[in-house]
């Protein structure tokens, strides 16, 4: 058999060599998670080094067909122009809703940090790229679970957009609701990774994230961040204070 570790699905990969793990992961410990160290973060380290070291990098999530498409809950913010919201921003939510307005025609996507070319993406700039669709299960840590199509363009071909430098290591995403979240180059150059701008084959909803939202299939929901507005590639973890996983009892990690 040709071993195309592309072609294959995370689950089989992990399921088939969870038993060599024990032995691998006594002897390897160079890969830890940007939290190694925080004993509340602890259930971070194994499953991280596990996903590292014995899942290929590009091994990809489960994709089904569109007869498995299921409805699917709207969960946090529905609506970051609502000041009912628990996560409202005043300053964003009142952008968000002018934006909103207009059919997000004048809605942009900053692209800042460690880029050679810093800029602004339109919706039209980012329906320009390569396109990708994939129909895949989204995982909430709450419980549940629903398949959906999303169709958007690759994370990895805006970065080289941009021209993501060499010294990148992490890439932060701030929503329109004061969520903050962030993945390692891992994560974000993976193939399914993706800027998804479409859903269920039409322009994704309100609460699901319009105009754009992450999807990132490689880990549980909430690090699918919605309503994005700004995209920071990093060359240092930050564990984004009161906005980010940390401080809110969320793994960092939340591989599946
Ligand atoms: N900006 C933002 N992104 C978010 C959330 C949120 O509240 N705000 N909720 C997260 C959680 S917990 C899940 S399960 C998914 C839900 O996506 P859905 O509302 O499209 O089902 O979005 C994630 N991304
Ligand atoms: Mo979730």
């Amino acid at each position: 058999m040709t071993f195309d570790g592309a072609a294959l699905p995370r689950r089989a990969l992990l399921g088939g060599l969870i038993s060599l793990g024990g032995a691998a992961l006594s002897g390897c410990s160079q890969e830890n998670p940007p939290t190694y160290g925080n004993l509340l973060r602890m259930g971070d380290d194994l499953t991280y080094q596990a996903h590292r070291l014995l899942l290929p990098r590009r091994a990809l999530a489960r994709e089904y067909d569109h007869a498995d498409i299921s409805s699917i809950l709207a969960i946090g913010t529905v609506d970051p122009g609502n000041a009912k919201e628990a996560a409202f921003d005043v300053d964003y939510g009142e952008t968000y809703a002018r934006l909103r307005s207009r059919g997000f025609a004048d809605w942009g996507l900053s692209v800042e940090g460690k880029v050679a070319r810093p800029g602004v993406y339109s919706l039209a700039d980012l329906k320009r790229l390569p396109q990708r669709s994939q129909i895949t299960k989204h995982t909430c840590e709450e419980g549940w679970a629903a398949i959906a199509q999303w169709t958007g363009t690759q994370l990895s071909t805006v970065l080289a957009a941009a021209g993501a430098l060499p010294d990148a290591r992490y890439v932060t995403f701030h929503a329109y609701d004061a969520i903050v979240d962030d993945i390692d180059m891992v994560d974000a150059l993976h193939p399914q990774t993706i800027l998804a701008y479409g859903m269920n084959g039409r322009d994704l909803p309100v609460q699901h994230g319009a105009p754009v939202r992450l999807r990132v299939e490689t880990q549980l929901g909430y690090k699918s961040v919605k309503y994005l507005r700004r995209i920071v590639v990093t060359d240092r973890f930050d564990d984004n204070g009161k906005s980010g996983d940390i401080q809110n009892g969320w793994s960092w990690y939340a591989g599946i």
